[in-house]
């Protein structure tokens, strides 16, 4: 529409396990751009308001629910795809998306189950919109422990994460888009750091198509 900027806005992931202190970090990161004169708006995946984010709530918190590994999978991703065109229009008009969890969640939580193997875990995600930026927020096991105790949803605890930190580390590997960001600094040291690579990322490319992730 008339009303939109010429200027695309970026899509910029946060990843991490349970209590790297994803959305804390994600929220400040919003509220700093637009402090900046960046429009940017925070979304969350799973996006637990939709038809298939209600039936992921209900997985997650362990209700009487007889999905199977695959079908939540897939209803993971469904639940990004329902999202597609409202992510395309904001970035379009020049909103930068920061989004506290992506596909990465989707593919890393799949996979450590091992009833699927990593190659299916990604097809559903290959077309949904590609982030210019992935920060992943790693915090050591030790780090873990001192954090304030796990919830009582479906994949939180110990050895689970554990093996989720060790699959991201994986998906990162060789991906130029990544940047790894140790969280086990305070609050501020580490939203200085997503602050300064964010505005970068934001102006290389406001004049450049957005891609489509290609597994
Ligand atoms: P939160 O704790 O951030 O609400 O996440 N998950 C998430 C998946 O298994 N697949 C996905 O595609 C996504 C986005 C990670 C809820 C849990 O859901 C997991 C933790
Ligand atoms: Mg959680």
């Amino acid at each position: 529409t008339t009303m939109c900027s010429n200027k695309r806005g970026a899509l910029i992931v946060v990843e991490g396990v349970d209590r790297s202190g994803k959305s804390t970090q994600c929220k400040k990161l919003v509220e700093a751009l637009e402090q900046a004169n960046f429009p940017a708006k925070l979304m969350t995946f799973p996006d637990r308001t939709t038809l298939t984010g209600k039936l992921i709530d209900d997985y997650l918190k362990n209700k009487d629910c007889k999905l199977n590994d695959q079908a939540i999978h897939l209803l993971f991703s469904a639940n990004r795809w329902e999202n597609v065109e409202k992510m395309k229009s904001l970035i379009n008009c020049g909103v930068t998306l920061v989004i506290d969890r992506y596909s990465y969640s989707g593919i890393a939580f799949s996979a450590v189950k091992k009833v699927m193997n990593l190659d299916w875990c990604k097809q559903p995600e290959n077309g949904l919109p590609k982030p210019d930026l992935v920060f992943l927020l790693t915090i050591s096991l030790e780090e873990m422990l001192t954090r304030p105790g796990f919830g009582n949803e479906r994949y939180e605890n110990m050895s689970f994460q554990n093996n989720v930190a060790n699959m991201y580390n994986s998906l990162c590997s060789d991906k130029d888009n990544w940047v790894k960001i140790n969280a086990a600094g305070s609050i501020e040291e580490v939203h200085k750091k997503l602050v300064d690579i964010s505005l970068n990322t934001i102006r290389e490319v406001e004049s450049l198509p957005l891609k489509s992730l290609y597994f």
